[in-house]
């Protein structure tokens, strides 16, 4: 049925349309189109060099054909229907690869019917090519898409025509391909020598919901992309009615920064259409575009700098909020008050079970894990926390430890995974984790197998509703006692993430193979002299009980993670340093004052490295602490860590950096 570069097939005839005729195009490999973190992310100009998005299509569809990877034969499942779905944050080039990819995967299908059977293949494609990440996740996963999903976007990356294109497989469970998947891909692009495409297919109309049939076995199914995720969010995780009625009555005010971005579409769909509230009130730059309107989509302190300051020059707001290109992060800040990632995971765990029907009604999990008696909640903690119904937590090992504090105090698990969603995965289909979050403004639940920015906000307005019925439907909480109350009951860490963008990834690597080779007990003054350093010490193993800064070196180690589930084993996922404050005169008293300081590299950059310290500092909640810890700047307090880090990593000296470019 195929055809070389300079033939062609008609394929079977259809009643409706035009029969496409199916081209084999021959191409070459193309270096570079490996995923990162979170997909394959590039220049525009990059990805539109000829056969660019060809080429990494082709890979993924025959990543599919040969599911084990090894023996090039063809695997075929028994289901009937092949279903697969794609869709994108709407940024530049999606439209035109979503037409792309129409024209591929037509090409391609019968390759995934068993011969001679009654098989069809039909393609979900979301209306204006717009679907949010959480909302794919959520549709993969309720229409059964045996085949997962594509999703066009580079998530918090700017977007245009000189900016970011990215494109991410997601596997049939919704979550982001496993790193099995993408190391096949990424074989699968070194090795293509050519794709298949439909000659002239006609340009389906994605303004318009409905089929599009090419013969009796290919239908391309476009669908209004709020449909499954909002059904989800409303009548299994949330109770909206109790939501709406708590925004109403109490006069809860919202202000949710959309950046210009697909989750437009759902923050209407949600706030305004489904609990009532004022468009013009509480959302701002709710209209995709493809350029974002020149924001970039991070909703960090940097970026969402109108929110912040909406939220911190006056009190009109009680609760801001905002959520990145691709709507699966989000940043959540009260008034006058930031709440970092790795709170806010936390403090939506301690609740949940209280005020969240996804987790207190046992939707969440399978529930059996951790046995009711083995919980040690007081009667006390039952009124606040309810009982808890977590099944296990979990969050990247960059994150700061205070999920790990209320997972012990629910008497569950907590996972440390490295960096990267597609790690939550196994945990969450083994019923091991019902709820998990990254520094990386990345929180989630089980509802689905991504990050999910509205699931966020809804939590939090959820958590805000509970106590305010706590407290007789008389005053509103304000997020600020929320988080201070948790501070009061856990400790607090003082968390604080520094990134150096626009490092040349050779330094980068060399710095951390220097201090990777200082850990592992070589004496490393060479590499240290080539970064123009001159004292030969720089170059000596790192030693616990080493001195710095006020701080003692206990403990280090290169990160690595042994799946629980599938045994999988990741190496080098982040250099760690565990250290304790050393007491003087004039430290605060109270317990042991511990810290963390993290290095690694980003995975989502499209250009440069960046590199990335996180820096945290646990204090323990007593009534000495109690000032330090409610009253402190998270930047100040953990100010001489920063130090430290620059120490250990001879950062300066290796990259030429003296300011980091963001800090959050
Ligand atoms: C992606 C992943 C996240 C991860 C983040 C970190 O986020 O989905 O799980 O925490 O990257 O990125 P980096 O490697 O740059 O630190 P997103 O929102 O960009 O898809």
């Amino acid at each position: 049925m195929e055809t070389s570069s300079s033939t062609s097939i008609i394929s079977k005839a259809d009643q409706t349309q035009a029969m496409p005729i199916i081209d084999k195009i021959a191409t070459k490999p193309i270096a570079g189109q490996k995923m990162g973190t979170s997909g394959l992310r590039k220049r525009v100009r990059e990805v539109k060099q000829p056969n660019y998005m060809e080429n990494i299509l082709q890979s993924i569809i025959n990543a599919l054909l040969q599911p084990t990877g090894g023996t090039g034969e063809v695997e075929w499942s028994s289901n009937r229907v092949k279903m697969m779905a794609i869709g994108g944050d709407g940024r530049y080039w999606n439209r035109q690869v979503i037409q792309l990819a129409i024209s591929m995967l037509f090409a391609n299908h019968d390759k995934f019917l068993r011969p001679r059977s009654d098989d069809r293949f039909t393609l979900f494609v979301a209306r204006d090519g717009l679907m949010s990440t959480p909302a794919m996740s959520a549709t993969i996963r309720t229409r059964g898409c045996n085949l997962g999903g594509i999703i066009l976007t580079a998530s918090h990356n700017m977007g245009g025509p000189d900016k970011d294109f990215g494109i991410k497989y997601n596997e049939p469970n919704g979550a982001p391909a496993q790193e099995m998947t993408t190391s096949r891909i990424h074989v699968l692009t070194q090795n293509i020598d050519h794709y298949f495409i439909a000659r002239d297919f006609p340009k389906i109309d994605l303004s318009q919901i409905g089929d599009h049939h090419y013969g009796d076995t290919f239908v391309v199914r476009v669908i209004d992309p709020t449909e499954d995720y909002v059904s989800l969010l409303k009548n299994q995780v949330f109770d909206f009615p109790a939501l709406k009625s708590f925004l109403h009555e109490s006069k809860f005010k919202l202000l949710f920064d959309c950046m210009n971005s697909v989750n437009g579409i759902y923050a209407n769909r949600i706030f305004v259409d489904e609990l009532g509230l004022e468009r013009s009130k509480c959302l701002m730059n709710d209209v995709p575009l493809e350029d974002f309107g020149g924001i970039h989509p991070d909703p960090n302190l940097i970026h969402a700098a109108k929110l912040v300051k909406a939220l911190y020059e006056s009190d009109e707001y009680d609760l801001g909020a905002a959520s990145d290109g691709d709507g699966d992060r989000n940043m959540i800040v009260g008034n006058r008050f930031f709440v970092t990632p790795s709170d806010s995971v936390a403090i939506i765990a301690e609740h949940a079970g209280a005020c969240i029907p996804w987790f207190s009604q046992g939707r969440s999990g399978r529930g059996d894990i951790f046995s009711e008696d083995q919980r040690e909640s007081s009667e006390e903690d039952k009124k606040t926390i309810g009982d808890g119904k977590l099944c296990g937590v979990a969050r990247s090992m960059p994150t700061s430890t205070a999920l790990d504090r209320v997972a012990e105090h629910l008497g569950i698990k907590c996972f440390e995974t490295p960096t990267g969603w597609k790690f939550f995965g196994n945990l969450m289909d083994s019923g091991l984790c019902s709820l998990c979050g990254e520094e990386s403004f990345g929180t989630g639940s089980d509802h689905v197998r991504e990050k999910d920015g509205i699931f966020a906000i809804l939590a939090w307005i959820s958590i805000c509703a509970h106590m305010y019925r706590l407290n007789g439907n008389k005053k509103i909480v304000p997020v600020r006692d929320i988080v201070q109350r948790h501070w009061n009951k856990f400790g607090r860490s003082f968390y604080v993430r520094y990134d150096y963008e626009g490092v040349d990834a050779e330094a980068a690597n060399r710095m951390i193979v220097h201090m990777r080779s200082r850990m592992s007990g070589v004496e490393d003054p060479m590499i240290a002299a080539a970064a123009g350093t001159t004292t030969s010490d720089k170059g000596l193993p790192y030693r616990p009980g080493q001195q710095f800064e006020g701080f003692r070196l206990d403990n280090f180690d290169d990160f690595e993670y042994l799946d629980p589930v599938d045994g999988t084993r990741s190496i080098n996922q982040g250099l760690r340093f565990f250290v304790t404050q050393i007491k003087s005169a004039a430290d605060v008293p109270g317990g042991d004052i511990s810290g963390r300081i993290v290095f690694r590299l980003s995975g989502t950059s499209s250009t440069d490295s960046i590199v990335r310290i996180y820096l945290e500092k646990y204090v323990p909640y007593s009534d000495k602490t109690h000032d330090l810890i409610m009253n402190r700047e998270a930047k100040e307090e953990t100010r001489s860590l920063h130090a430290v880090a620059l120490k250990l990593s001879l950062l300066k000296e290796f990259t030429g950096k003296d300011e980091p470019t963001v800090i959050t």
